[in-house]
């Protein structure tokens, strides 16, 4: 009754887009009233049945599809796009395959907790093309998590049907393919569908370990409203008609004499005062008024950092590469629910061996060897969030962050802004060149997250604050990306606390102070400018080394500004789009009257990495960098 309501408005104006279920709808009724209240379901766009079933508020969802603040995205996201943890539901994001592992995150949780749970999460026939499919479900059959992955084979994604999206016959057939049980059930029964998720559910309870559900059905509308049905043979839609799962329902139970017509028109009339008193709140409710303070603050997590720094604590020397690992091993110690995930990090220890040793003291289920799947590792970690529970996942080299990178900036940038959830999750990431490691293990790829709100980004350039700001990062309840450079890791060491300390975020620090110049930089940068100070006997300058990257310290940036007049911005990143293009931007603007002379950049060549030592030195800027600061000077 609701999509036929929507349906109405869509035509009169009142509602700007509709995903129809119509002909879908025994799929989420039968699996919503077949689980526990407690039990996570990750509903798609055809799903109204699980908004309903778990009984969220009419008004509420209106106000939702009408971009009101009584929704539940603030009016910051549309349709089905939403999740509520009072409900135990996890909407999707548009990118359709995403959820999939977040499901997994939170069956993770549910069986590492003992909660005896099930997760269920929905996909297209048509999503289920995207690798997030197989990662989700590759990594829930190697670690036993208890995810119901319910298929919704309706023949078509979008326009294109299944023989051009795929060539097997059934999602059946993947099972085997992925060492789990699969079974297809008639989508359009709603008591097939509600026994079997019964019945597999009490099993997965007990013995955890997940299931594909192929539910075959059909979608009476098109893709969405506007989009039509023209592509459909007519015969293919008078056959599913006939099998319309609301009406057959309805025919067994008149048959069965368990309801009568006076029933139902009773229940209709109920259901439709419901519907439009619900309309009414929510037309009632003005639209949202646009605070720029609100929409900015509410991209983070809300969080004080309250720095630790122990007065008594006893030094050790410690190398970068050290320094990393006793910040996590610390922080596994203080916060028992962190879970640490990458690749090759429990017995072997990680490629760097940051995690050395970790296995022996904290177990397998919190050192997880992960499989090569770095998009559902990262969903894991924002569906572990969503059960309260930290993680740290290791990038075995930053570059390969581009296979998680939708996970990253469209999941977990985005999801506290769109409806609360805060994603507490750092990725460590092994980065740099200097290595001759070539074009694929060598990247500094900070900037593409430099780019995205939500994200807080962190590039230590020193043990000292390596370990600090790892631990700082662990303690934030943001998404942290987190930087480490490779050339650091064996190189440079310093006597640092043994005690757990933490630095702060967004603070920057003048590793050198001088008259000059000044030298914004981070990370390798810091070195090289220091070392390229040395060979000007008569000049000094401020290195500024901004140890956070976003959000950046612009008081910092202000003052050695103010205080020289003449600033090189330095990065090991490409110069184009590089973060020296930001900041420079920001100190033209807000720092003019202070300048003596034109914000100077030095950064990489914009070119892939090279591999062989003498190429890749030229990319890099080291050695571009004394001429630069010479005409600075001298301008
Ligand atoms: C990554 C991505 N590519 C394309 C789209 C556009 N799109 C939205 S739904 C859809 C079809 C999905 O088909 P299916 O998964 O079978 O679900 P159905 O709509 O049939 O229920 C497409 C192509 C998208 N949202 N995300």
């Amino acid at each position: 009754m609701i999509e036929k309501k929507m349906l109405i408005l869509l035509r009169q104006g009142k509602i700007s887009k509709w995903f129809s279920g119509i002909g879908q709808e025994a799929i989420s009724v039968g699996t919503v009233k077949a689980l526990h209240e407690d039990e996570y379901i990750l509903p798609m766009h055809r799903n109204l049945g699980i908004f309903t079933g778990r009984n969220i508020p009419y008004s509420k969802l209106f106000a939702q599809w009408q971009g009101k603040l009584s929704g539940y995205t603030n009016g910051r996201d549309r349709s089905f796009h939403f999740g509520t943890n009072e409900h135990h539901i996890v909407g999707m994001i548009s990118h359709l395959g995403p959820q999939l592992s977040v499901a997994d995150g939170i069956a993770l949780s549910c069986k590492l907790n003992n909660e005896k749970k099930v997760t269920v999460v929905f996909t297209g026939d048509g999503g289920a093309s995207q690798g997030e499919f197989h990662e989700a479900l590759n990594v829930a059959a190697v670690w036993d998590i208890p995810t119901i992955f319910i298929v919704e084979n309706n023949g078509y994604g979008l326009s294109t049907p299944s023989n051009e999206q795929f060539k097997f016959k059934n999602f059946t057939d993947k099972g085997p393919g992925y060492g789990i049980e699969a079974i297809r059930v008639d989508g359009n029964n709603v008591l097939e569908v509600y026994d079997t998720i019964k019945t597999v559910a009490a099993k997965m309870r007990k013995n955890p370990k997940p299931i594909i559900i192929e539910a075959m059905t059909f979608r009476m509308r098109g893709h969405e409203e506007a989009s039509g049905t023209k592509y459909v043979p007519k015969e293919l839609m008078e056959q599913w008609a006939e099998k319309d799962p609301v009406s057959k329902f309805q025919s067994y139970l008149l048959k069965n004499k368990i309801i009568t017509t006076a029933f139902i028109e009773e229940l209709q009339n109920k259901i439709m005062a419901d519907i439009e008193e619900g309309l009414n709140t929510a037309y009632a409710e003005d639209i949202p008024v646009a605070s720029t303070e609100t929409e900015l603050d509410d991209m983070y997590a809300p969080f004080e950092q309250k720095v630790i720094s122990p007065a008594d604590s006893p030094l050790s020397n410690k190398r970068y590469v050290d320094a990393i690992s006793d910040g996590l091993r610390q922080s596994l110690e203080k916060y028992p629910e962190l879970i640490f995930m990458g690749q090759d990090v429990a017995d072997y220890g990680g490629v760097f061996k940051i995690s050395e040793g970790f296995v022996e003291q904290f177990g397998k289920d919190r050192i997880r060897n992960t499989p090569l799947c770095e998009s559902a590792i990262i969903g894991i970690g924002l569906g572990l969030s969503i059960k309260k529970q930290k993680s740290v996942i290791e990038m075995q080299f930053a570059d390969f962050v581009t296979c998680g990178f939708n996970q990253i900036v469209n999941n977990l940038a985005k999801s506290h802004y769109r409806w609360g959830q805060n994603s507490d999750v750092v990725i460590r990431m092994p980065t740099g060149a200097g290595v001759a490691a070539g074009p694929y293990h060598s990247q500094s790829n900070e900037a593409w997250f430099f780019h995205t709100p939500g994200l807080k980004v962190v590039y230590p350039s020193n043990p000292h604050d390596a370990k600090g700001l790892l631990a700082a990062a662990i303690e934030d309840p943001n998404p942290v990306m987190y930087f480490e450079h490779k050339v650091l890791y064996r190189s440079l060491d310093a006597d640092i606390p043994d005690a757990y300390y933490t630095t702060e975020i967004g603070k920057a620090v003048a590793v050198t102070e001088g008259e000059d110049i000044s030298i914004i930089t981070y990370g390798m940068g810091v070195h090289w400018a220091k070392e390229a100070m040395t060979q000007f006997e008569d000049h000094t300058a401020d290195i500024i080394d901004l140890r956070t990257l976003l959000p950046w310290d612009k008081e910092a940036v202000r003052a050695t500004v103010e205080k020289t007049g003449k600033v090189i911005v330095l990065h090991e990143d490409c110069m184009t789009g590089g973060i020296g293009g930001e900041i420079s931007a920001w100190i033209g603007e807000n720092c003019f009257q202070y300048l003596d002379a034109p914000v100077m950049r030095e950064a990489s060549l914009d070119t892939a990495i090279p591999f062989a030592p003498t190429l890749e030195q030229n990319f890099l800027p080291k050695g571009r960098l004394y001429d630069k600061i010479d005409q600075l000077i001298n301008f």
